[in-house]
């Protein structure tokens, strides 16, 4: 219990990559303390344990060096909790595999999502619909491969690419009330679908998951830190 409360999280309410790590605190049963950082104001505490990148998550475990980066941050709490609810695969290559679909999903299904939301031009908007369309095409092959018939690309419970992919379902959800578009469809994913309904239904995906009026405050803060208009005729 001591060692628990030597868990720090700085994150931001409706950050995905945070809502990653609280997925990992819940399912491995870790105690933590959770410091929120002002986007519009950051924190000394954040500037000095992530003085490069200046972003959340960061995790402060004792007098560890602050980790910093949602998938290290995962990877380091899956190893040193390993016996409770394991989340990468045994097998390495599928480890890989599901190291390298991480890596890819956050490289480039991100940056079109955050791109997406953020873009005042219908064009750009209807080319970044189709290329985050692709990505979850990518990801429904992923989700056969590596689920093997299950409900979830861990299995039968939530893995790792659960959750890459899971912390993302609130503004996916967010985006088909808002912007009329669903990254994830039958038609087009079927698996996914169904994966989606599963991972509703999972008590830890319900809890860390954040709401409608979260994800639509973090949109306000986002536009209110960009560069305003030069009209607004
Ligand atoms: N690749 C990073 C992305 C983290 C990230 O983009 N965090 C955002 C909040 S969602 C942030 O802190 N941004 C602050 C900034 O870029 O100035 C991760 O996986 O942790
Ligand atoms: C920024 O945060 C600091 C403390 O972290 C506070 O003293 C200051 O008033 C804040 N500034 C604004 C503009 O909110």
């Amino acid at each position: 219990m001591t060692q628990n409360c030597e868990m720090k999280l700085l994150g931001s309410v409706g950050s995905a990559f945070v809502t990653r790590i609280l997925f990992v605190f819940k399912l491995k049963s870790i105690e933590y303390e959770y410091i929120e950082v002002d986007q519009r104001n950051k924190s000394e505490l954040l500037l000095k344990s992530n003085p490069t990148l200046q972003r959340v998550p960061v995790l402060l475990h004792a007098d560890e060096h602050p980790i910093s980066e949602s998938l290290v941050i995962m990877e380091y709490l899956d190893e040193i909790r390993p016996d409770i609810h394991p989340l990468l695969p045994s097998n390495p290559s599928e480890r890989a595999q599901c190291r390298l679909l991480a890596y890819t999903f956050d490289t480039l299904c991100y940056p079109w999502m955050k791109e997406f939301m953020i873009t005042r031009e219908a064009k750009r908007r209807e080319e970044l619909t189709q290329l985050i369309i692709g990505g979850y095409i990518m990801l429904e092959e992923a989700f056969e491969k590596l689920s093997k018939g299950k409900a979830f690309f861990g299995g039968d419970d939530i893995g790792y690419m659960d959750i890459v992919v899971g912390s993302f379902l609130g503004w996916t959800k967010f985006y088909a009330t808002i912007f009329n578009f669903n990254a994830i469809e039958e038609d087009r994913n079927p698996k996914l679908t169904k994966w989606e309904k599963s991972m509703w239904s999972h008590e830890v995906a319900r809890s860390v998951i954040p709401n409608h009026e979260t994800h639509m405050d973090f949109l306000n803060m986002i536009i209110s830190k960009l560069p305003s208009l030069p009209d607004s005729a």
